[in-house]
């Protein structure tokens, strides 16, 4: 697939995707969403690749869903032509860390894109908000239901009920980001970042973050339960016999992902 509204490309062993529609501030066409479906589905089955970036422009990550091409659906349109579920959750169900990398506007359903993925590393430039309910609309790809589990009910109520954008420190400080850096360095930290989760053994990167999620969907002693189950089966991976033979004979660890 050529791609006209992103652009893919590999560091070694991790893969950076940028959403690259400029001139409409990156707004989430159902185009974009197609390549970036496709993408992911290209990642995820290549076996050189071990961690994914997902990054926009230093001035936006993404203004939300593209306006303007949503603007006269009906509501046939929408459901029948399963708007959003069709091609706007393959960042959500990859099975290899995507760390989002926002610098600018995550808007609408770019601050939802971004919480698809494992977690948010942003620019000081970085702007987070859920403005639906000024199109006289409501957030549509999780805003409601990520955002309030990642910051709580009271902030997650306010934004998404006012439209009211966070900058970056007051996301940092509700938990929504992991860490702030500048954004002349954004990039290169975050294939830094992706690059040391991709040093590590696949099958228990990939367990940890399923574990992770899990924490998520379930109760804490079910959740417990998920954890010590995985916990049991990485001892049936090579790589736990690596690791652990290369700490006790004072050697880095020779990974093979298996
Ligand atoms: N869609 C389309 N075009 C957009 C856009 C968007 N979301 N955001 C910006 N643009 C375009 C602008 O129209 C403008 O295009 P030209 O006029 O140059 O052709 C260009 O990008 C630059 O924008 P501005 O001129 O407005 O630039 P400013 O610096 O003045 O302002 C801004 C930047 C990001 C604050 C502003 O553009 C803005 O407020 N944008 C809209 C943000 C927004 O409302 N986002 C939420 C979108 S709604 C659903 C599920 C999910 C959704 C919907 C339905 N269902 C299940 C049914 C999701 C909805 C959304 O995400």
């Amino acid at each position: 697939m050529n791609y006209e509204n992103i652009r893919l490309e590999t560091r070694g062993p991790v893969a950076l995707i940028t959403l690259n529609r400029p001139k409409a501030f990156n707004a989430l066409s159902n185009d974009l969403m197609d390549e970036l479906t496709h993408a992911l589905d290209a990642v995820e089955t290549d076996v050189a690749i071990r961690a994914i970036v997902l990054t926009g422009g230093e001035k936006v990550f993404a203004a939300g869903a593209d306006i303007k091409g949503m603007k006269d659906y009906s509501y046939m349109d929408a459901y029948q032509g399963n708007f959003i579920t069709r091609n706007w959750e393959r960042a959500s169900r990859c099975r290899k860390p995507i760390v989002a990398a926002v610098a600018g506007y995550a808007l609408g359903g770019g601050c939802e894109l971004a919480m698809m993925c494992d977690f948010i590393l942003a620019a000081d430039t970085a702007k987070f908000g859920q403005p639906e309910i000024k199109l006289g609309i409501l957030p549509g790809a999780g805003g409601t239901q990520r955002l309030t589990r990642l910051i709580g009910k009271s902030k997650a109520m306010e934004l998404c009920l006012t439209g009211r954008m966070m900058d970056v420190q007051e996301a940092e400080r509700a938990g929504l980001v992991s860490r702030i850096v500048p954004v002349a360095e954004l990039i290169e930290e975050a294939v830094k970042v992706a690059e040391t989760i991709a040093s590590y053994s696949m099958p228990a990167v990939m367990m940890t973050k399923e574990c992770i999620n899990r924490s998520y969907e379930t109760t804490l002693a079910e959740g417990l339960l998920f954890e010590r189950r995985t916990f049991h089966a990485v001892f049936a991976t090579a790589d736990q016999k690596e690791g652990m033979d290369a700490f006790s004979s004072k050697r880095p660890a020779d990974f093979k992902h298996r």
